[in-house]
């Protein structure tokens, strides 16, 4: 049996929960959990220091789930704190390096939203209004609206199931190739859609390509103009950038590793690609620095107004353990601390990202490894937000080589069935 690919997702949000530790069935808001033991709380707001021994611990359990390389940078009262494991490049064996650029995969989707909701607070675009009013023809049903799109309710399927089917074939056939905005929507078209509009969050990426469409409709400009002087000259973001369909990543970087779906098949060094199967969805490149700046001047009141910030942190839940949410382009996670950080997950060839920040934009982690189509290696790479935020070891993860080593007697593993 196929899963689709949002299914396999789900199975591996929940998966990251689990050995994230996070609680389940907590309120949107509720009042924090038990304050894990070990934490220490810090600075005025009582903010659970980062556990940095834990948050090591996160990337050597994500390296030894077959990543090449994994690194994390967090900042908060105390400063700026990173660690990294393994290598940035295999066939060099440069070690890896908290300050190089990698692609950011969906992160690219906060942006893409950020631009949005700027040309919403400047009256040149209406949330409710049909996006077939700013792109005519383009959808088959009026009611889909632009809010529809950034809270994935659109129905509109997701083009990337059926040409990531299989993972390697799947990529070697658009590396190199360049799609029009038009081209993706088709793709999309061709296939049933999945929710009437507005009643079900089912994520997709030709919604964040109708995104970039609305962008350039708007403005008149490519979203390369418009991501570098709305937010990346704005903020001074220097390792951040948007070169579709360009195909590799300038300056001091990091290899991507996609791994086969064959057992023992090597990995394929996925570096450069147009990345034009996502573009507005995902094709932006990036570094943990700019990643923690932008979604820390995002939260923080620095790109929108607050009218408009508030419809984007308005989340719904996006799957039943209820600490997991979407609002406009932006994930709610609510760790087990009962800390709630805001951002986005990427996945790109050979690259996974989490970039997060705490409501106030003060405490922020930047967290990636070198490679994908590795459920498990996401999912102790997730360990890093709750080592960042609430000061919690992870568990070791269930790989073959790696238990053994990843669990010491003295590591403080999270209680069987508590979350
Ligand atoms: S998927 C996600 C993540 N998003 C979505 C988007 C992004 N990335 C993609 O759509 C890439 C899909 C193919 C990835 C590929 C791999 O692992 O490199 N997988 C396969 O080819 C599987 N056969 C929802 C995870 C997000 O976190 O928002 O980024």
């Amino acid at each position: 049996m196929r899963l689709s690919l949002e299914r396999r997702l789900t199975l591996t949000a929940a998966l990251v929960a689990v050995v994230a530790g996070v609680a389940p069935a907590t309120a949107a808001h509720a009042a924090p959990a038990s304050v894990p033991s070990q934490a220490v709380l810090t600075g005025p707001t009582g903010a659970v220091a980062p556990d940095l021994e834990a948050l090591t611990q996160a990337l050597r359990n994500t390296t030894a789930a077959g990543a090449p390389g994994a690194m994390a940078r967090f900042t908060g009262p105390g400063g700026v704190k990173s660690r990294t494991v393994g290598v940035r490049d295999q066939a060099t064996g440069a070690a890896m390096d908290p300050k190089a650029r990698f692609r950011i995969g969906s992160v690219t989707k906060t942006f893409s939203t950020v631009v949005l909701l700027q040309l919403v607070d400047e009256g040149k675009v209406n949330l409710d209004t049909s996006v077939n009013h700013y792109l005519p023809g383009l959808l088959p049903d009026n009611r889909i609206t632009v809010r529809h799109l950034l809270n994935h309710r659109s129905g509109l399927a997701d083009y990337t199931n059926a040409m990531f089917a299989k993972t390697v074939p799947g990529f070697e056939a658009v590396r190199n190739k360049v799609f029009t905005y038009k081209q993706l929507v088709d793709l999309s078209l061709k296939e049933p859609r999945t929710t009437q509009p507005g009643v079900a969050y089912k994520y997709s990426n030709t919604n964040f390509v109708v995104v970039g469409m609305l962008i350039e409709k708007a403005t008149g400009n490519k979203v390369a103009k418009e991501y570098d002087s709305r937010i990346i000259k704005k903020l001074g973001l220097r390792n951040t950038s948007y070169v579709h369909p360009g195909t590799t990543i300038k300056g001091l970087h990091i290899n991507g590793y996609l791994r086969p779906d064959e057992a023992g098949a090597p990995l394929v060094d996925s570096t450069e690609q147009t990345v034009s199967w996502a573009q507005s969805a995902g094709a932006m490149i990036s570094n943990s620095a700019d990643l923690s700046t932008f979604m820390s001047a995002l939260l923080s009141g620095k790109l929108l107004s607050p009218r408009v910030l508030d419809a984007m942190i308005t989340t719904t839940p996006t799957d039943t353990t209820n600490t997991r949410f979407y609002g406009l382009g932006l994930r709610r996670y609510d760790l087990s601390c009962g800390t709630s950080v805001y951002g986005h997950t990427g996945t790109v060839q050979g690259f996974y990202t989490y970039a997060f920040t705490t409501r106030d934009g003060v405490r922020s982690l930047t967290a990636m490894a070198n490679t994908s189509n590795r459920g498990e290696a996401n999912t102790a790479l997730g360990g890093t937000l709750e080592a960042a935020f609430c000061g919690k070891k992870p568990a070791a993860t269930g790989t073959k080589r790696g238990l053994a080593v990843l669990a010491p007697a003295e590591m403080d593993l999270p209680e069987q069935g508590s979350r």
